[in-house]
């Protein structure tokens, strides 16, 4: 029989609404969903091949467990049993910090992340380590110092801004903003919009821009502090804004001032007066900016967020229509980890923080094969792959050698999975429930994504499976039969009242109480994870419930069921709130409500950062003559998750751009197959010449070597990237800016 069914797209953060139409358990039509409001009918090549992350060869369907260098199949059972047995030695022996989890919650996937940082906290560790913490988190590091808390970013008002700059980021590859080509296309054609672009390279994006200021790579904090000075030089600062909303203007502004930005500007490659014109229009227009991996993983990245902060405020384009505006998701905030709280853990070996809740992957070796009694010995990881995504792929090989025990959740077999001890069976995206949403402005977009699928085997939900796990470590309280009972009736408000009765008799089991949930309201709902979803719309924060009373729902006790079911009843997905355009500056946490702009620990750092210091080191000769991007996000990839080669048949996925000029130079030809070579490895690749490459610059895409059906696709990109390259604060990757020198092979 055909169905069609709505859901999402699990394979980038836009969750693109679908409608899939589906055959004897099988994905055969995969189509936009029009009726999709946030969406609204977009899709781009990805998310119309989802068929082949959800149907392939190399799908777990059964738990698994290493013995020697094969895997044998044990059950449920055997599985959950060994592993809590061995996680309870390692506790025991070496203290809660030989404990960390990684990954924890995807697109697809998003509700385990409540389980297993219950799991986690329950033990004692507080090691969370996540994808986030190798791009973003210098930059929310930033937002917290600045805005008050790290949840707290901003994006581009894009219908009401009328000048779009758009620096290190390629959306018309990435699709890394909601429809994105169409939004693009329909600002470039716009007369009396100005789309500006910095980027090294001619990109699908730049060729869209009004402006494209082709920078060169690595310097973008020179690039920044170039804009800041001559905007204060020029006295094109929005004064008023500043008086009003601005803390620590006076303070910062001579230092920033006080720059030679012809100088820097000549290090960029860039032309004084049209970098100067691009200021004045910047301050001058309802402008908005924002910018991507290209600038978060290059040099100086952390201080580049502080800049990029400071600009968007001294010309008063934060928290005003047209600028860059604070979303919110349903259920407000985030995560903020302030390194200050002396009750905060850092890494034992590397002594960094985490941010937003997250350590940075790229420590994670260095944690593992460290001489140190407290080093990690036991390493859950779920919806991640680590060993294909993350930094220095021969690092994380010789760590997860010596990991006492490693656990894998995924719902294929990966790279990681398959060096680990077990290897558990997950559900897919299209096989459970689970929530998606992402912030938004003004409008606030939640759906509540239903099975499609059967699962064709014993494969479980990531947060069932945590849930099982604390059971067997005991670390779920009793729960009395009334709880089962009251869930039992069907009716939510009756299980709701029982539960907050036995949260009041149990406060203690405030931090477990996911668990309690899954059990009891789980069982009847035969979802753990749409139970830990009802129970977070019971516990909305006040914004949340003033901006959904925007949108038409009721105020009073039953607003949180009320979303649910509206939820429920629009497998589409709704609009949950509406926040108001005239009140974003509110959003600001900071103890004055004010943009606080001193962030002492930027403040050596800005000094390094000069024209003459940076064209030394810029210039320096080495061993490696190009610099590679490591890594981009190109409609043939999408991060690891899309295994099956097969769908990019005919397509040339994975290639090492270069441009026309230097292969005539070194003698290479479009086609050749060459070996890059870096200080952390080499890998061959085929070249593909192009002009809109840069000279001397090299892009490889992120995402391949990957293992299927036993067979190696592709480059992998991270056996080229040394995990020590990263941010010195936030010890994010340096991917844009890897020195490289390509051979013949
Ligand atoms: N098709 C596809 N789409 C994806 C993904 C995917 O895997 N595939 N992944 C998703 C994810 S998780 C993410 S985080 C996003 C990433 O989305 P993007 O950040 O848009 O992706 P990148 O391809 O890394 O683009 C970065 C841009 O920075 C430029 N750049 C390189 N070096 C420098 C530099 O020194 N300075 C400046 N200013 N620019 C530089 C590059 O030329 C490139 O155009 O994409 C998402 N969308
Ligand atoms: N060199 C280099 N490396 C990069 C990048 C780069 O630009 N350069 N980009 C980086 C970026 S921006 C990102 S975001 C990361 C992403 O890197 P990761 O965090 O590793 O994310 P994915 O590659 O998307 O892998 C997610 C895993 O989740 C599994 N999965 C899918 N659905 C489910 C599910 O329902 N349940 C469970 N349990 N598992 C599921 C998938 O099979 C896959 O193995 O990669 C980074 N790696
Ligand atoms: S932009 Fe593409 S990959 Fe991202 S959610 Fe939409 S369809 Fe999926
Ligand atoms: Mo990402």
């Amino acid at each position: 029989m055909l169905e069609k069914k709505k859901s999402r797209c699990v394979l980038c953060g836009n969750l693109c609404g679908l409608e899939i139409q589906v055959e004897n358990n099988r994905m055969v039509k995969v189509r936009a969903d029009k009726e999709n409001p946030r969406s609204r009918g977009y899709i781009c090549r990805k998310g119309r091949n989802v068929a082949y992350y959800q149907h392939n060869k190399d799908r777990l369907t059964h738990p698994l467990k290493r013995i020697g260098d094969k895997f044998e199949r044990i059950t449920w059972e055997q599985a959950l049993e060994e592993i809590a047995g061995k996680l309870s030695s390692i506790l025991e022996a070496h203290g809660p910090r030989s404990l960390a989890m990684m990954g924890i919650g995807i697109l697809a996937c998003p509700t385990q992340g409540a389980f297993a940082a219950s799991l986690l906290r329950g033990l004692g560790s507080q090691y969370i380590y996540n994808a986030i913490a190798q791009e973003l988190t210098g930059r929310f590091w930033v937002d917290g110092r600045t805005f008050g808390r790290q949840f707290l970013h901003t994006t581009p008002d894009e219908p009401e801004t009328d000048m779009l700059m758009i620096v290190g980021k390629n959306p018309m590859q990435s699709h890394h903003f909601q429809r994105a080509r169409t939004v693009l296309k329909k600002f470039a054609k716009d007369p009396d919009k100005l789309l500006v672009v910095v980027d090294p390279r001619q990109t699908e994006t730049a060729k869209l821009a009004d402006i494209h200021l082709a920078i060169r790579p690595g310097t973008d904090a020179l690039f920044y502090r170039a804009m800041i000075s001559i905007i204060l030089k020029e006295e094109w600062q929005n004064q008023q804004y500043i008086d009003k909303h601005v803390n620590g203007f006076d303070a910062i502004r001579s230092v920033l001032a006080n720059f030679d930005a012809e100088a820097a500007l000549k290090v960029c490659e860039l032309d004084y007066e049209q970098v100067k014109e691009v200021c004045r229009l910047f301050a001058a227009r309802k402008s908005s900016h924002e910018s991507d991996l290209g600038v978060l993983m290059t040099r100086h990245s952390t201080l580049i967020s502080y800049l990029e902060n400071v600009l968007r405020a001294i010309c008063g384009r934060i928290g005003v229509p047209g600028g860059n505006v604070f979303p919110s998701g349903l259920g407000g905030g985030g995560a903020h980890s302030d390194e200050r709280d002396p009750k905060a853990w850092r890494t034992v070996t590397t002594d960094f923080p985490a941010i937003t809740a997250f350590y940075p992957p790229n420590v994670m070796p260095e944690e593992i094969l460290a001489d140190h009694p407290e080093k990690l010995r036991a390493v859950i990881v779920s919806a991640a792959n680590p060993l294909r995504s993350y930094a220095d792929t021969t690092a994380y090989e010789n760590a997860f050698k010596k990991l006492e025990l490693s656990v894998t959740v995924d719902i294929v077999m990966t790279e990681t999975a398959a060096m680990s001890d077990y290897v558990l069976p997950s559900l897919s995206g299209y096989e459970s429930w689970d929530m998606g949403m992402g912030a938004g402005y003004p409008k606030i977009y939640a759906q509540i994504h239903q099975p499609v699928l059967e699962p064709e085997g014993e494969q479980m939900e990531p947060g069932a499976i945590f849930t099982r796990l604390a059971d067997k470590l005991g670390l779920i309280p009793e729960i009395p039969d009334s709880l089962y009972e009251a869930a039992a009736t069907g009716d939510r408000l009756t299980y709701g009242a029982a539960l907050m009765d036995y949260m009041k008799e149990n406060p203690k089991a405030g931090s477990r109480i996911v668990f309690v949930v899954g059990k009891t309201l789980g069982k009847e709902l035969k979802s753990q994870h749409l139970a830990a979803i009802w129970s977070r719309m019971q516990m909305l924060p006040e914004s949340s419930r003033q901006y959904a009373a925007r949108v038409g729902f009721v105020p009073g006790l039953t607003l949180g069921d009320d979303l649910f079911q509206a939820l429920l009843d629009h497998p589409q997905g709704i609009w949950v709130g509406e926040m108001d355009p005239g009140d974003n500056l509110k959003m600001l946490k900071t103890d004055d409500g004010k943009i606080n702009l001193i962030v002492p620990e930027m403040d050596e750092w800005l000094q390094e950062v000069n024209p003459a210091t940076e064209l030394e080191i810029l210039n320096a000769v080495t061993d490696f003559p190009f610099i590679l991007k490591a890594g981009n996000h190109i409609d043939t990839n999408a991060n690891t998750q899309m295994r099956d080669p097969a769908w990019n048949e005919g397509k040339r996925a994975c290639t090492a751009t270069m441009h026309v000029d230097d292969a005539g130079t070194y003698g290479f030809k479009d086609g050749d197959t060459v070996k890059v070579i870096t200080e952390a490895g080499e890998e061959i690749i085929e070249l593909e010449v192009t002009e809109a490459e840069r000279v001397g610059h090299i892009t490889i895409p992120q995402g391949f070597g990957l293992i299927f059906d036993r067979k190696t696709f592709g480059a992998n990109i991270n056996r080229l990237t040394k995990n020590t390259h990263r941010d010195r604060l936030a010890a994010t990757p340096l991917h844009s800016y890897v020195l490289c020198r390509v051979e013949a092979a």
